[in-house]
Parts: C-alpha cells; structure tokens; sequence
C-alpha cells in the first residue's frame, strides 16, 4: 500500500462511522483542504455519506483553535436555528469527534483530519447559473451574518492571521517580487504593475475601520458560492461549510468576495479572458438579498462602503494567487502549470471592469439601502 493510502486507512480507522465503511475517495473543488466523500453501508438501509478533511497545514498552523472555534460556532448557530424553527442537522455543520474524542484526529503522518454528515438532498454550485441561485446564496450568507451576531468574537481564535488585512498582502506580494525566488516575475510583469499602482487602495477599508467608519463583526471571510450548500428541492441556501475562516472581519469582506466569485460567468481560472466580465445585474441581485438577508442590521457606513468591498476582495484575491504563483504555488491546490497565475488574471480583469462601472455599483448599492 502506498503512503497516502495508508493514511487514509489509518484515519478511517480512528473514527466510528456507525457501519462498515465501502470507500472513500477525493471530493470537491475546494483550495485548500484533502476532501473526501465516506460512503459507508450500514445493513439494509441506504448508504450513508460523511466528508472527511484533512485541514491543510499550509493554511493553518493551529488545528486545535481552528476546531474550537468550528466547535463554537456550530454548536451555537445549531441552537440559534432551533430558536428559529429549523433544522439544525441540515442548515448547520456538525462536528463528529473521532474514537479518541478528540475534535479531530492527528494521523502517524502528523495531518490533522476532521469528519461531519455529509449534508444529503443539497447541491453545491461552482458558478452562479441563475440570478434566483445567486440571490439564495446572498440570502444564506446575509442570515449567517445575522445568525452569529451575538457570538461572543473575542472567543475566536484568528485561524489566519490578518487574513483579509489588504495592507499586509500587498508587502507580502512585493516580497515575493523582490525576492523573486523561481524567476517567474518576468512572465508577469502586466499583473505586477497592475498592483503597485493599485496601492492605496489597499489600505481603504482598514482606514475606515481604524477611523472608527466600519465595525468589527463575526464574519465567514469565505463566502464563495460553493461554499454555501443549496437545497435540492427548493432552490434555498440551506447549509454554510468551510468555517474555517470564521473570525472578526468586515462585513464588506463577506459580500465582497461573493461577488467576486459569483457576479461572473466565468470560472475563477477561465484563461479566455475576454470571457470575464463583471455581471452588474448579478451584483444587484446579490446585493438586494443578502441586505435582506442581514435583516437590516447594516449601519449607513457599512452598506456605502459594499462596492469597496467587492474591488478589494477582487484585488486581494487577485494579489494571493500572484503571490502564491510567484513563490511556487505554495497555498492553493493548482492542477496545472501557471494556475495561479491564470486566477489572478482573472480577478484582475474584474477588478478592471469595476473600476471602470464603479457609478453604477454604487447606484447599485444606493438603490438597495433600506
Ligand atoms: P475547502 O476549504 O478546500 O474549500 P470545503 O470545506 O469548502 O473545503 O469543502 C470542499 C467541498 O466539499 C465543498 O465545496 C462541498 O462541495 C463539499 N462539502 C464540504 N462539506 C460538506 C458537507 N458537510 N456536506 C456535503 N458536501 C460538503
Ligand atoms: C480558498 O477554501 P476555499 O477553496 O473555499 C481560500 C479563499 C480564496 C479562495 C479562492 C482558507 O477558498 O480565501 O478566496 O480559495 N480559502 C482560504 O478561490 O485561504
Ligand atoms: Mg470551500
């Protein structure tokens, strides 16, 4: 048996699936954890499934807070949902500690693996094929918002630290310039101008933020469309995932990396370039639902300061995959040569089609306030 296979036998193993497991293989478009699909067949009722992750280290270095802050908020957005008459095994995430009862198993190897329900009768979307799809993500990411608004913040753990802090991705990025270590700056200099003159920028929203402008929330920091589960029969945001990012953020961050990955028709490494294009009647549609969505808790500053968000989550996003590219694709999950360096074109390129629609954005954005 190959390494990677034992790994895998040995983590089956440390969990108790509740009926013999019949396999397990890779599932997912994610960047950034192992994921897995666990099929098991308990006797003579149907297969049940389970997602088995093993957590990247390269993202995060302290698996233990990470799953104590996953712990925290799944048990509490599990209790607000019953508040509020729902279903908490389907509209949350629910840990499954393994044999040991630990939050999650430490492999020989020494990865670090996490297992919960398989959410059933959900699909998850890679693009935003309707607007009516789009709006039920924006609602979903809204009620999230709304759901942790009580959580006590100062008990999360920072599982990235300054993970949307603009200022420190752009001198990250010119470090990996400077240092240049692949020698691969030269097959981007386009998308290293395209950043240097973008500069300020980067330090907008944590201006306002320092100045007191826009407040500190309990926010997903990762909200892209797939990372929302979708019911299979009604259309609806059913089930948030991937709360490995959930920590004090700006609100701008979670609406603006939706918009990011969704106002779009193009996959987020599309190399036909003329074929990303900022949708604005998408980002009127998201933007309409999820201020439905955080129930009107948004402060004037918060709502004027949206389309903010969409170019800095863009440009941000933009500037990790450049950095990620020129230091060796280190970080995100790439399947072929020059990956990052086609993702970060195509952020760029929307960056580009905001700034150049920026007065309708924000008469996008005026329309919606409520
Ligand atoms: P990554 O951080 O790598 O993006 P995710 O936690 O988003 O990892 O998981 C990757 C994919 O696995 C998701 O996009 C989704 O398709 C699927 N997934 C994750 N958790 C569940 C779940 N509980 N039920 C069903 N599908 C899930
Ligand atoms: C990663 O984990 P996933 O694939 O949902 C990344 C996001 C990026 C995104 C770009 C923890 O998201 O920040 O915006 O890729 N997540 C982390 O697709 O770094
Ligand atoms: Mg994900």
């Amino acid at each position: 048996m190959v390494q990677a296979e034992q790994t895998l036998q040995e983590v089956l193993e440390a969990f108790d699936f509740g009926a013999p497991v019949v396999g397990a293989i890779r599932y997912g478009c994610g960047h950034i954890n192992d994921t897995f699909v666990v099929h098991t067949q308990p006797g003579d009722r149907c297969c049940r499934r389970f997602i088995l992750q093993r957590m990247s280290s390269a993202a995060f270095k302290h698996p233990d807070q990470l799953m104590e802050n996953i712990i925290g908020v799944t048990e509490f957005l599990g209790r607000e949902i019953e508040k509020h008459g729902g279903d908490r095994f389907r509209e949350a995430m629910e840990v499954i500690r393994p044999k040991n009862g630990q939050a999650y198993y430490t492999d020989s190897q020494g990865g670090a693996w996490r297992l919960y329900p398989f959410v059933e009768g959900t699909v998850c979307h890679q693009a935003a094929d309707t607007p009516e799809l789009f709006a039920a993500s924006g609602r979903a990411f809204g009620r999230f918002q709304q759901l942790l608004k009580d959580y006590p913040a100062d008990t999360l753990y920072e599982t990235i630290p300054r993970f949307h802090d603009t200022e420190d991705r752009l001198a990250r990025f010119k470090a990996a310039v400077a240092a240049d270590k692949l020698g691969r700056a030269r097959d981007c200099q386009p998308e290293i101008d395209f950043v240097l003159s973008r500069e300020k920028d980067c330090s907008v929203a944590l201006d306002a933020m320092r100045a007191g402008r826009l407040p500190l929330r309990v926010t997903h920091n990762d909200t892209k469309l797939n990372n929302v589960l979708m019911d299979e029969q009604t259309g609806e945001g059913m089930c948030i995932i991937d709360l490995d990012t959930v920590m004090p953020g700006l609100v701008l961050y979670d609406f603006g990396d939706s918009i990011r990955f969704g106002a779009n028709h193009c996959a987020e490494d599309e190399t036909d370039l003329s074929k990303v294009n900022l949708d604005t009647d998408l980002f009127a549609v998201y933007t309409k639902a999820f201020l439905e969505g955080t129930g009107g808790s948004l402060t004037d500053e918060e709502i004027a300061y949206l389309p903010w968000g969409a170019k800095l989550m863009t440009l941000e996003c933009g500037i990790r995959f450049l950095t990620d590219y020129l230091v060796g694709d280190e970080y995100f999950h790439i399947a072929r040569e020059k990956h990052n360096l086609d993702r970060c074109r195509t952020q760029f390129k929307l960056v580009a089609d905001m700034e150049e629609r920026w007065a309708e954005l924000e008469a996008i954005v005026n329309q919606y306030r409520q």
